[in-house]
Order: C-alpha cells, then structure tokens, then sequence
C-alpha cells in the first residue's frame, strides 16, 4: 500500500507526479493549509505538519527531497535516479537540494502575499528582496539548462519532478518572459503523461487568488 498525503498545488505534487511518472498504483488523502488538518492526528506522520508525508512498505517517510531519492532507488527499473557512482549523481543531488533553495523563497513570497491572516502585516522589503532571490534562482536555472532538455541531459529523471513543480509556482511572482529555456522546459513537463494524470488528481488549490502578483510599492 502506498499512500500520499498531499494538499493540492504544493511541494507534496512533486511526489504525485513521480509516483504517476513511476505507474504506481497509490492512494492520496487531501489536506488544506488553512484548515487546521495538517496539525494535530497528522504530526503523528510528519512531525512538522508539512506535506508530503508518503506511506510505503510499512514506513511513513516526509520531505520531498527524501522521497524523490527513495522512490527513485525504489525503483530503479525506471531509470529516474542516479545511483552512487553514476557521473550524473552529483548533478541530481544539486538539483534535488537546489529545488528547495528555490522552493525556499517561493514559501517566503507566499506567506507575505497569502497566508498572513493580516495582510497589513506584509514586509514590502522582504517581498522585494525575495522576489529578486526567486529571479535569481530562476536565472541560475536558465543557465544550467543549456545543457537540455531534460535537468540531467538527455533523459528525463525524478529531478525534474522536484524542480518542475517550483516552475508552475514561481511564475506567481515572476514572469518566466525573460526565461526562453525555462519556457520550452515547462511546456516540455506539460506534455508528459505522467504530469497529465498527476494534474488530474491534484485537487484544486485554495490559496491563489491571482494570476500575478506584483512587488507593492515601498513607501
Ligand atoms: N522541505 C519540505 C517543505 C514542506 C513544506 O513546507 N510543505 C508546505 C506545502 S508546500 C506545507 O506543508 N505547509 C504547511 C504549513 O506551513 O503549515 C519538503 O520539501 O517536503
């Protein structure tokens, strides 16, 4: 039995979509952020209170990074990981660490614009510089695409799952105009049939309620 606990449109759709990507029979029990079920009974399964918490074998694994590897060493008949002495297991493992970086400033953009319960409560400043942080990375991400175009090469790899998904969020905060590869590489994603039915058991997600959202003025 494997089972994903996951709220739509966050880090747990990583998981999601490698498990499609994998053709893995799985079941997903959904959550909201704001809806208080991520605490209480569900800190049993992630102690934080932090999506995903995956249920395989017996044991009850969180953080996404964490499970990406152990899905991809899971199965290695897939080909989605690089295992110890693989040339290109150094470059997955940046990859898989530098997601969160990413993911990281994402999660300060969306608190200030977001989550605060007091929107009056948001820092200009901090949604200034993390805007500029999330370009960064993004530009970072442009450079070290060239070598396409997939992350790793030539071949698709659970990386792109654990990056990809930064790629459907960070576009909240900044245009990816300015990013041609990052473009082709997410119009690339949208056309795997393993990202097609993860979306279709995604869930509709609660907390966007804008297609962009700009940096306020600084007064
Ligand atoms: N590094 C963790 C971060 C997990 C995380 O923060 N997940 C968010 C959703 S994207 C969450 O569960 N937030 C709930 C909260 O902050 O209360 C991972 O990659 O699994």
């Amino acid at each position: 039995m494997i089972r994903l606990h996951h709220v739509p449109f966050s880090r747990s759709f990583r998981v999601l979509w490698l498990l499609e990507e994998l053709g893995l029979d799985f079941d997903v029990v959904p959550y909201a952020i704001r809806d208080g079920s991520l605490r209480g009974a569900f800190q049993g399964l992630s102690p934080a209170g932090r999506v995903p918490a995956l249920e395989i074998d017996g044991l009850t694994v969180f953080e996404s990074g964490a499970i990406v590897e152990l899905l991809s060493e899971r199965y290695p008949e897939a080909g989605l990981g690089r295992d110890v002495g693989d040339p290109q297991r150094p470059r997955f493992l940046e990859f898989l660490h530098f997601a969160e970086t990413m993911a990281s400033v994402v999660e300060q953009l969306n608190l200030n614009h977001i989550f605060l319960r007091d929107p009056a409560q948001a820092s200009p400043v901090v949604i200034k510089v993390n805007t500029a942080r999330l370009a960064g990375t993004l530009a970072a991400l442009e450079r070290l695409l060239e070598q396409g175009p997939w992350l790793l090469g030539d071949r698709f790899s659970s990386v792109d799952t654990m990056m990809g998904f930064n790629l459907f969020a960070a576009p909240y905060y900044v245009s990816l105009d300015a990013y041609p590869r990052l473009q082709a590489y997410v119009a690339r994603l949208e056309t795997r049939e393993g990202y097609q039915r993860a979306r279709l058991r995604d869930g509709v997600q609660d907390f966007y309620t804008k297609d962009f959202y700009p940096v306020p003025e600084i007064g």
